[in-house]
């Protein structure tokens, strides 16, 4: 048993991508704790382990649970509607009911795993209902649960069945973190809503206790990235990378997501066509390069996006190409970190374009890699990640993925502007990043729930 324990759907054991996993690993390992997740394959539970200095405590998941409270409950109903719905969320009973399952599974391993009175951190939406069930299970524990997508405005969340039950598994916790201010305030509204609770500030008294509920910007590992970007060999693979794609005198055009239908990949390559269609570039002279990573493709949303975003890239390589030469490379493969440092290192505009995000890492990542203080990043007002890196730094080329228009807008924008006031904006950007990594979000977090 040990006193700090991280619970989160995914232990941070396998290669997969994704922001949380690349966000907690160092922390767990430098603080020697225990992590409580899902191993990632059905009906498979091995022991308790030891990885990189972190307890591993696996929980099973039978085939059934991932058909209902993963793919179900967690990624087609709560996933779309903590996103604006930007696609419609499917109710499911059974689903529903998995989900509470599974997690009562998870808060009975919590609770095994940690000593008296120990820290325990939850982590996203697959968890809603963990807090409040650990709480019962163990009322000697600290519990903080940190939210890493968005929380949707009052009215959305109130669509959702059973909404009051998942609200008060999230007040289990003493201390709920989100990505945005604004995420905390709907937050404390919907318990003034729907539970007739009376929150003052950011804080609402609950059941006896204080709940706290405050915006802990998430950010990565800056080292990390500036490591590899100072590294000889990632260099040298930038430059064989523009090489390939036609040597210097053609822009490079990047974007680097989790094929998913929050992120805006589709209306980022409409837009692009659209400038090689009215000619504000040509295909001389520029290069999308897209690689998106395969997520949920047992999810008919996901698969029905990965069709539309490959008829629309023939669409475009076929109007726009030539032999040996085409506008679009999609690239549908996980790339290592180095790999992508180099592609971040040899762009000269990176596209962050999401319809909703949390934050967006990739974001981060692209400012970290550039110690040259080169490239440009255009960035959607819909991120977390837009508050430091535009509103507060004026870095980024700010868009509205929603309108066609000001994405071509903001691309031309970065396309045109003068290298002095590229450097300044990514100067700007470059403080705000290296001032404020994981290692700090994490002490942030853990020293308020302290
Ligand atoms: P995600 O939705 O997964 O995270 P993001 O924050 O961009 O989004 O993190 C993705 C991570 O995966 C990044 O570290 C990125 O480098 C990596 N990645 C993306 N594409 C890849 C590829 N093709 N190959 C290899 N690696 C790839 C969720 C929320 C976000 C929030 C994070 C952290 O949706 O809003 O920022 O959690 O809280």
């Amino acid at each position: 048993m040990t006193s700090f324990v991280v619970v989160a759907n995914r232990l941070p054991v396998d290669a997969s991508p994704g922001g949380l996993v690349s966000a907690l690993q160092p922390i767990a390992r430098s603080s020697g704790g225990a992590w409580v997740g899902w191993a990632g394959e059905p009906d498979d539970r091995p022991e308790p382990f030891e990885h990189e200095g972190v307890r591993i405590h696996p929980v099973e998941l039978s085939g059934d649970d991932v058909d209902r409270y993963y793919e179900g409950q967690s990624n087609s109903t709560i996933w779309p509607l903590f996103h604006d719905s930007v696609e419609p969320p499917v109710h499911r009973r059974a689903w529903r009911v998995a989900y509470e399952q599974v997690n009562r599974r998870f808060a009975e391993a919590a609770a095994a795993a940690s000593a008296q009175g120990a820290t325990v951190w939850v982590h996203d939406y697959q968890l809603l209902l963990v807090p409040g069930m650990l709480r019962e299970l163990r009322p000697d524990l600290r519990i903080g649960f940190f939210l890493h997508i968005p929380f949707p405005p009052v009215e959305l969340f109130m669509q959702l069945p059973r909404r009051a039950e998942f609200l008060r598994g999230m007040l289990g916790a003493d201390l709920v973190g989100f990505q945005q201010t604004l995420a905390a305030q709907n937050f404390l509204r919907l318990t003034a809503q729907l539970l007739g609770l009376h929150p003052e500030g950011e804080r609402v008294e609950y059941e006896g206790r204080t709940v706290t509920a405050r915006a802990f910007p998430i950010s990565i590992d800056v080292a990390e990235i500036e490591t590899l970007a100072a590294d000889p060999a990632v260099q040298d693979d930038a430059r064989r990378l523009r090489k390939d794609l036609g040597g210097d005198r053609r822009l490079l055009l990047l974007g680097v997501d989790r094929l998913d239908y929050t992120k805006g990949i589709d209306q980022r390559i409409e837009a692009y066509g659209e400038l090689l269609a009215d000619g504000t570039i040509t295909n001389d002279e520029a290069v999308l390069v897209q690689v998106a990573t395969p997520s949920r493709m047992r999810v008919e949303q996901y698969r029905q996006l990965r069709e539309r975003v490959e008829r629309e890239v023939g669409r475009i390589n076929g109007e726009f190409g030539d032999v040996g030469r085409v506008p679009l490379h999609y690239l549908f493969q996980t790339r290592t970190r180095a790999e992508l440092v180099a592609l971040y290192l040899a762009a000269d505009i990176m596209l962050v374009t999401p319809l909703r995000d949390g934050m967006n890492l990739v974001a981060k990542e692209y400012v970290a890699a550039r110690r040259d203080e080169g490239g440009a990043l255009v960035l959607s007002e819909f991120t977390g990640a837009h508050s430091e890196l535009s509103e507060a730094s004026g870095g980024a080329f700010s868009v509205n993925p929603y309108d066609v228009d000001d994405l071509k807008r903001g691309i031309a924008a970065a396309i045109a502007a003068g290298p002095a006031d590229l450097a300044g904006r990514m100067r700007r950007m470059r403080e705000q990043v290296l001032a404020h990594d994981v290692d700090r979000w994490a002490r942030a977090f853990l020293e308020t729930l302290g």
